[in-house]
């Protein structure tokens, strides 16, 4: 008998000093940002903390912030409490060091803007960091819009920030972040669209969330799983709404031989050609998938990138038969909710279109004419036969892909 309340004492007593679950807050050190559009970033070690996240609660008032993004860091961007990790490094605010968000080895895996609800994990889900992870700290950056408060006379200071939920017992499935990004320009006066393809050749992965971002010229991001030449759509959202992460369009699986496609639809209307880069001068194109996978294996490969407008499109893909471009869905550059198509119109994708149709064209003649008659056939001859005749040029055009559009002249 005594020695049964000793034990259930002790298993109090254990319980007590590691509980299975804590929350972990990470907070801004009462900062008083002095310029609109700041980006403060703070880090935590987390050795410190406990190596499977569950949750997520957004502790920020819209007014103040703008968004808050988490990342997991091989190495934080800077030694301080509280630095400047803007992506427009020339709002510097002079109380604070710049540095960006990660020396080295960052990976998003929150995001919270507006009216962001807390983020939970499906069940048996978690992030997990340290380790073997490559995640040794997390860094949270807030964009702090506005900053009146924080000025004489009221000289307000701000703590916002994010409480983790953590346990140490381990969960049967991790989560991660896939991220989809190109490079390339977007024309002065134009509409540009700035794709990215990559086959996806890593374990089976379960998508449940999408994040896109741009910067103020993106319309419409797209990302897609295809299979089997079959397009499903991830998520498709409006850059300019709250760049938190949504639920998935389609809960759909990852496996090898399927390929990830995305598309950011963007309209310059500047009066300069704008490029992507790290300032919010430029532009980004991103669309970022959450996912979970069975055990806590990492993906061999998390991101893809292609160099885009003007030289890379969805038809520079090298395996075009599997890509199957036909059956790209036609709302892919159309805002959910609306049904207007955003129909890029500039001088390398209209080139580029007409090539890609022509190279269609071609391999249709092709497959109709190559057993027998062909071979038969006078080399010159030949090739009057595979240049399209201009009706039946036009009809092609028109089916070949539905998710592109073609200029008038094609019409
Ligand atoms: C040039 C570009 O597109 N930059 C993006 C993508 C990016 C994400 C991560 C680049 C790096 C990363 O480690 I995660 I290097 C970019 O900077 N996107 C911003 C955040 O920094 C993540 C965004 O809000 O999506
Ligand atoms: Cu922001
Ligand atoms: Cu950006």
């Amino acid at each position: 008998m005594v020695t049964h309340i000793f034990c259930l004492l002790l298993t109090c007593a254990c319980a007590m000093a590691a509980p299975s679950s804590q929350s972990v807050n990470l907070l801004m050190s009462q900062v008083q940002p002095q310029e609109p559009d700041t980006y403060l970033c703070t880090s935590m070690n987390v050795r410190t903390i406990q190596p499977y996240i569950t949750e997520f609660f957004p502790h920020a008032n819209m007014d103040i912030a703008h968004h808050i993004l988490l990342y997991g860091c091989e190495t934080p961007g800077s030694e301080e409490k509280v630095w400047n990790c803007g992506e427009m490094l020339s709002t510097s605010d002079k109380a604070f060091k710049s540095a960006p968000v990660c020396q080295t080895g960052s990976k998003i895996i929150y995001a919270w803007a507006m009216d962001a609800p807390s983020l939970k994990l499906p069940p048996d889900v978690a992030f997990k960091v340290g380790g073997d992870t490559g995640i040794n700290y997390l860094s949270m950056q807030i964009h702090y819009k506005n900053v009146s408060t924080f000025k004489p006379p009221q000289s307000k200071t701000d703590s916002s920030g994010v409480t983790l939920i953590t346990t140490d017992v381990p969960k049967a499935n991790h989560a991660g972040v896939y991220l989809m990004v190109t490079g390339g320009e977007i024309p002065v006066g134009s509409i540009e669209y700035l794709e990215t393809a990559c086959p996806y050749d890593d374990i089976e992965i379960h998508p449940f969330g999408f994040r896109t971002h741009t910067h103020t010229l993106g319309q419409v991001v797209s990302g897609y799983r295809v299979r089997d030449g079959q397009w499903t759509e991830i998520g498709r959202m409006d850059p300019k709404l709250p760049q938190m992460f949504y639920n998935v369009t389609n809960k759909v699986t990852l496996k090898t031989g399927d390929i990830l496609a995305a598309r950011c639809t963007m309209q310059n209307s500047l009066d300069h050609d704008v490029a992507i880069g790290n300032t919010q001068n430029d532009e980004m194109c991103n669309f970022y998938i959450m996912y979970y996978a069975d055990g806590d294996q990492p993906l061999k490969e998390d991101a893809c990138f292609q160099r885009g407008a003007p030289n890379w499109y969805l038809w520079d893909y090298p395996d075009q038969d599997a890509l199957n471009l036909k059956d790209m869905p036609v709302n892919a550059s159309t805002k959910p909710g609306s049904d207007y198509i955003y129909k890029a119109n500039s001088t390398a994708y209209v080139e580029g279109l007409r090539l890609a149709l022509k190279d269609i064209n071609e391999n249709e003649m092709m497959d109709e004419f190559l057993d027998g008659v062909i071979s038969q056939m006078d080399p010159r001859d030949v090739e009057s036969l595979v240049t399209p005749e201009q009706d039946r040029e036009e009809r092609d055009m028109a089916n070949a892909y539905p998710g592109y559009f073609y200029p008038e002249e094609f019409q």
